[in-house]
């Protein structure tokens, strides 16, 4: 973007912005427009036929829009927004012209010229927020909503769009903020013995908060596992078929396959989106070297690849060719070991049955599954026989790790679950406090680390890495 165009925007400027707010390549385009000058913009852009003063608001107008010498630019379809009553909370309109490239980037030419910069990402939610129209943790909503790949993530994005988040952080904000009260009240009178303001019973209380913080902080994990997929490596010897099985699960040809060994050397990423018995679950899928001794310099990088991969990942699919041999199995198992017997979950996958006897995968599982331990799936990439099966057990799999309760809160961005786990330091340290004072002032100190998931407005460069994870138009 050119200095031009996004001038000396920052989140706080108060200028008027404008922005796609559909992807390129529809049949129709929608620009939004929004803050002061929206107004006279419109006006201008539709030689008089969308007049604010007399145009009736969020209602769709047919309108030529011309450019500053009256040529055509497009037969375009405006609704005007007049604030406070739009999702910024200022003036604002939406645009509907022709999709495609060209028409757009002719109509946001010639906004810019009328006087229109470029929004930044999350620009529109970030002036919602800033008009109250919503809060922090609503418009982070938002964003989770426009990113959610699966059932449980728009769902939970939908609820805390409606306030349930906020909701709940401000109820233990409000409790901490009591807690300082009351313990700044307890220096005051600490010779006259009020039971209420007593350091004893301010910790029992202050107990309580700290374990709904820590819950709140534990939720992250879940939460994350939902919105962002849950981390999914294929582990196994070169040529088990980690890649032919990698693209049977995506349903596409993404990872070379072939029969020389160590053809993956680099990690291939892919998310995928995989249905289970009662919910569907997003995998964010790594493709890996597998695990060897080798010489090669270039397939060493990627073995190592394969062990940071294995220990980041939440679960494990451990990929053997159903005609391997117990002991190779043992041995692969005994050499994976370290990483495998960590918390983490693991499912095992024969590959290649169509090529395997019964016997064969009978063995096989029975090594894999080290005596039913834990699941195996009997899969062929050739035939795509047990695929479908395996899809279904990884999702199920995920479940726990994905499982929530209706209604239940859970934190998805890392910037929150950094803020409660910080107030929840603050508090560890008021518990322990060995007088009155110090537990007030870690109390306080609890309270700010809050401060940004309650809405108070954070710093502009807490602003700027919060929204620019948004998509621009948002
Ligand atoms: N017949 C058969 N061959 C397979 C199957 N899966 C993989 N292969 C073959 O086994 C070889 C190694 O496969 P690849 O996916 O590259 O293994 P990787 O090294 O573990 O990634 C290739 O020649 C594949 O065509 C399968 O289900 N059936
Ligand atoms: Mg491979």
């Amino acid at each position: 973007l050119s200095r031009r165009t996004l001038g000396n925007a920052g989140y706080l400027a108060q200028d008027t912005i404008v922005a796609p707010a559909t992807a390129v390549g529809g049949a129709i385009a929608i620009i939004r427009l929004s803050g002061g000058k929206s107004g006279p913009i419109v006006c201008a852009l539709t030689a008089g036929k969308v007049d604010p003063a007399s145009a009736p608001p969020r209602t769709l107008i047919r309108a030529n829009l011309r450019d500053e010498r009256g040529g055509l630019l497009d037969d375009a379809m405006i609704a005007w927004f007049p604030g406070p009553g739009s999702y910024t909370g200022e003036d604002s309109a939406e645009i509907h012209v022709h999709g495609g490239a060209w028409v757009v980037s002719r109509v946001l030419q010639n906004l810019h010229a009328r006087g229109a910069r470029r929004a930044l990402p999350g620009e529109f939610s970030f002036r919602a927020v800033r008009n109250g129209k919503m809060n922090l943790s609503q418009a982070e909503a938002v964003s989770d909503l426009i990113g959610a790949e699966n059932e449980a993530a728009a769902s939970l994005a939908l609820e805390k769009m409606s306030g349930t988040q906020s909701k709940l952080v401000s109820e233990l904000a409000e409790e901490l903020r009591n807690l300082a009260t009351f313990g700044e009240v307890g220096i005051d009178f600490a010779d006259q013995d009020i039971e209420e303001v007593s350091l004893p019973a301010l910790r029992k209380r202050a107990e309580r908060a700290r374990q709904r913080l820590q819950l709140l902080s534990e939720s992250y994990a879940r939460g994350s596992k939902i919105q962002s997929g849950v981390g999914t490596a294929l582990l196994g010897l070169p040529n088990a078929g980690k890649s032919s099985f990698f693209n049977a699960l995506l349903g596409e040809d993404r990872s070379i396959v072939s029969e020389i060994a160590g053809t993956t050397r680099d990690i291939v990423r892919e998310r995928v989106t995989l249905s289970g018995t009662r919910a569907s679950v997003t995998l964010r899928l790594e493709d890996t070297a597998g695990l060897r001794e080798s010489s090669d310099p270039i397939e060493k990088i990627g073995i190592e690849r394969t062990r940071q991969a294995t220990h980041r990942a939440d679960l494990l699919l451990l990929v053997v060719d159903a005609r391997t041999t117990r002991e190779t199995i043992d041995l692969f198992l005994t050499q994976s070991a370290a990483p495998i017997s960590e918390k983490r979950r693991v499912i095992g996958v024969l590959s290649k049955c169509d090529l395997a006897t019964p016997r064969e995968i009978e063995g096989a599982r029975a090594a894999l599954s080290e005596s039913g331990k834990r699941r195996v799936v009997e899969t062929s990439a050739f035939t795509g026989a047990g695929i479908q099966e395996a899809s279904l057990v990884i999702a199920d799999e995920c479940e726990s790790m994905t499982h929530r309760e209706a209604g239940e809160v859970l934190l998805t961005r890392e910037s929150q679950a950094e803020a409660v786990n910080e107030a929840r330091e603050h508090l560890d340290r008021a518990l322990t406090a060995p007088q009155i004072e110090l537990f007030a002032a870690d109390l306080r100190q609890s309270l700010a680390s809050l401060g940004p998931l309650i809405g108070e407005t954070p710093a502009e460069e807490i602003l700027t890495r919060i929204f620019s994870t948004f998509c621009i138009g948002k």
